[in-house]
């Protein structure tokens, strides 16, 4: 058990930009009325939307653009390997549903969140040319977060197409979501599916009086087994504390276990997808008690 930031190796920040920093502030300025990085936005511009301000590629300290939740930025993949980072301050709890829509542009989206100082587990979506990206994120802990923009054949930075122009823009938004958790109880074995490789599914549990509890996600040990790369997200919406995330059981197990006392409350367990391949996206989530 224990929490965190998992592997990364799912994108992230790939090896260019390595994390944020110490985010530091982001600047109070609207950005209403900074142009985007050479050139014009022109056909594609959304009025009312702010653009956003470069350089915010993260390359030094500062140079980061931000956001508001809810809200919107509208930017381009100006320049090749342009990286666009917007931080803002997120609390425990919320759950929040960001759409990188590159509007029929020329960007094949590549939307990533993870926490400034990396303590979260990263989570990341990628799109065809021209497509809208979505990452449902459940914050698992109050804090800055860098939302990060670029293009899908950019990422990784070892094999990238050096993609970027004025054409390769994006609507980037931020809203409040209201999904249902599926409820389940202690103990059960529920199959479930995600929608796409970057979904997550969410369970609902409750703990009566404190107990240890287990719960697995599995994919590559059920029967039939499925492609998924499973991580689980254990998560105390009663007191809103983050229990911790697991990605791998072990070096030849790629299912999800994570084991410990559970308080007396309500959980959520989220599931997602590490496999950049996967696509039998099925999986069984059992939660059990001595
Ligand atoms: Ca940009
Ligand atoms: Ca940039
Ligand atoms: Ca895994």
């Amino acid at each position: 058990m224990g929490g965190g930031a998992g592997g990364g190796a799912d994108g992230g920040l790939g090896g260019g930009t390595g994390g944020t920093g110490g985010t530091g502030g982001t600047g109070g300025g609207s950005a209403q009325d900074a142009g985007p990085d050479g050139g014009s936005l022109d056909a594609g511009t959304d009025a009312g939307i702010p653009i956003e301000t470069e350089p915010n590629n993260g390359a030094a300290a500062g140079e980061l653009d931000s956001l508001t939740f809810p809200g919107a930025k509208q930017g381009a993949v100006g320049t090749a390997n342009d990286v666009d980072i917007f931080t803002l301050p997120l609390t425990a709890g919320q759950q929040v549903r960001w759409t990188l829509d590159a509007q029929s542009s020329s960007l094949a989206p590549h939307l990533s969140v993870s926490e400034a100082q990396n303590t979260v587990p990263v989570l990341v979506s990628r799109g065809a040319v021209g497509a809208s990206v979505v990452i449902e994120q459940l914050v698992l802990k109050t804090a800055t977060y860098a939302i990060i923009a670029r293009d899908s054949r950019n990422v990784p930075s070892s094999t990238s197409q050096n993609v970027g122009s004025a054409q390769h823009g994006y609507v980037l938004s931020a809203a409040a979501t209201t999904r249902t958790p599926t409820q389940v109880v202690i103990p059960s074995t529920t199959n479930g599916t995600i929608a796409t490789r970057y979904s997550n599914a969410i369970f609902r549990f409750t703990v009566a009086t404190s107990s240890t509890v287990t719960v697995t996600a599995l994919a590559q040990t059920k029967s039939p087994a499925s492609d998924l790369d499973t991580r689980l997200t254990l998560f105390n919406t009663t007191t809103n504390q983050w229990f911790g995330t697991n990605d791998d059981i072990s070096g030849t197990n790629t299912d999800s276990r994570l084991t410990g006392t559970l308080p007396a409350g309500d959980y959520f367990a989220v599931v997602d997808n590490l496999s950049e391949t996967a696509n039998n996206l099925t999986f069984q989530l059992a939660i059990t008690s001595p």
